[in-house]
């Protein structure tokens, strides 16, 4: 309705999805990496032995009785150890090759403001470590050569930047200071695009804050010179507001940026939800926490079944699914990781085929798992295999698309497949039964590719 429209200035840059080569190929990734890595990998979550009761990656604002005295300061010093020896960045590339993921995020710079390359706009920056070396040029160059596109994970959040803060400038003088911290943060973008133009995008982060979502007009301008100065640059939905304050979708609920970005350790339940947008959904292994945590002892951590489970259910839904890496100070992943790394890789190696390139299919959910779907070919990923192994598909009359025949991907065995005539909603759908033979065993999630043809 046309009288319910909020007029808004500084909101999307366009409207409706991007359709050029860049974006299609985000679209496809279906699987991708987040490495989150910083000075807090030292502290891995605890000091001292006291663990912390906040997210690893913040634990420079760890408050209250069990934290440890002059914290703080303590923090603020221990990038003058941060020496990682193990580093290797062509190591890390090629295990995230061997996973299958197809796209990485590295944290650039988190909420503390250190940064992992050497920028030139501060002093709190990896050249000031023992360890001196540019990271994020290593990981670029290192996963770019794997085939694996590069994001910058940038926090607008700086505890590190005087100029930095929260609410709103009022007086002259804060309104000047909030300035700088704004040309700061431009100045540091321009010179991450400058310094790695083979960067895909950027991943932003803490733009919550009031004094940010006051500053619209600016942050509408950045966002437009910064398309500008990288063609086929993607930005997703937690960057900037509108006018009147309304993040990731304005105030007419148009999608800012190139995909909604709101999906943090959480999943859509309904496809419906998504409205079209383009997505992806970040996942710590740990219920919480992205930076290195030492003792994966305390808290139920994820196994390679529920990875592969959200993979599915996010590809179903046409989304990305990034899985979260938090290093150690000395740049080993944690033993866990390279464990679930190698399980979802193996995976991957077989079942790969329905991840990438696919996407939602417009079918009824399937109770047995999640369908994804390309051109010809439908993917069934089964989790609840039915007692009777009869795998019952629902396909509406309406469908463009129609089963052909059945196969478990992994290995080509070809399954018995034969349209029923169930005695309901004949008007409405066909179903077609799959058999799955009895021998037939898995202790994983198993696909069943049925090929399909044009027509009715
Ligand atoms: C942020 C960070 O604070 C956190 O440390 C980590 O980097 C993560 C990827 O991003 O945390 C958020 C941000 C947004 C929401 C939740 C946690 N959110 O919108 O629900």
């Amino acid at each position: 309705k046309p009288n319910d429209h909020i007029d808004v200035k500084f909101g999307p840059l366009n409207k409706g999805k991007r359709t050029d080569a860049d974006m299609q190929r985000f679209r496809e990734y279906g699987l991708g990496q987040f490495i989150h890595w910083g000075v807090y990998a030292i502290a891995g979550g605890e000091w001292n032995g006291v663990k912390a009761p906040t997210a690893s990656e913040w634990i420079r604002v760890w408050s209250g009785n069990t934290a440890p005295p002059n914290w703080q300061q303590t923090y603020d010093n221990l990038y003058k150890q941060f020496n990682p020896k193990n580093f290797d960045a062509k190591r890390w590339a090629s295990q995230a090759k061997q996973m299958g993921a197809r796209y990485m995020i590295i944290t650039t710079k988190h909420h503390d403001g250190f940064c992992l390359w050497p920028s030139k706009y501060t002093g709190y920056t990896i050249a000031q470590t023992p360890y001196k070396k540019d990271i994020v040029k290593q990981l670029i160059d290192a996963y770019t050569a794997e085939g694996i596109d590069v994001y910058l994970y940038f926090s607008i959040i700086d505890w590190n930047n005087k100029d930095y803060r929260t609410s709103a400038p009022k007086t002259e003088e804060e309104k000047e200071s909030y300035n700088r911290f704004l040309t700061f943060t431009r100045n540091q973008l321009f010179e991450l695009m400058d310094n790695y133009p083979k960067m895909k995008g950027f991943w932003f982060d803490g733009t919550w804050d009031k004094a940010w979502i006051n500053a619209y007009e600016w942050t509408y301008q950045l966002e437009k010179d910064l398309r500008n100065a990288h063609p086929g640059l993607i930005i997703g939905s937690r960057f900037r507001n509108d006018e009147h304050g309304k993040r990731h979708f304005d105030s007419n609920g148009d999608l800012l940026g190139d995909y909604e970005q709101g999906w943090e350790r959480k999943l859509p339940a309904q496809y419906e939800w998504l409205n079209g947008n383009d997505w992806d959904c970040v996942m710590t292994i740990p219920p919480n926490g992205w930076g290195y945590i030492k003792d994966w002892s305390r808290f139920y951590t994820k196994t390679s079944y529920d990875l592969i489970d959200m993979l599915m259910h996010s590809v179903s839904m046409g989304g990305n699914f990034v899985l979260n890496f938090g290093p150690d100070g000395n740049g080993k992943m944690h033993t866990g990781e390279d464990k679930l790394a190698k399980e979802l890789g193996d995976w991957m190696k077989l079942n790969g085929e329905a991840v990438y390139g696919a996407t939602h299919a417009a079918l009824a959910p399937s109770p047995y798992g999640y369908y994804t779907q390309k051109v010809n070919a439908l993917y069934l990923t089964v989790f609840n295999r039915p007692v009777n192994n009869q795998i019952r598909l629902k396909i509406p009359r309406s469908a463009t698309q129609v089963p052909e025949a059945a196969s478990l991907l992994a290995n080509k065995t070809s399954l018995k497949m034969k349209f029923v005539d169930i005695g309901i909603d004949l008007d409405k759908n066909v179903y077609f039964d799959i058999t799955l033979p009895a021998s037939f065993m898995s202790k994983d999630p198993f696909v069943i590719k049925i090929d399909t043809k044009t027509g009715k």
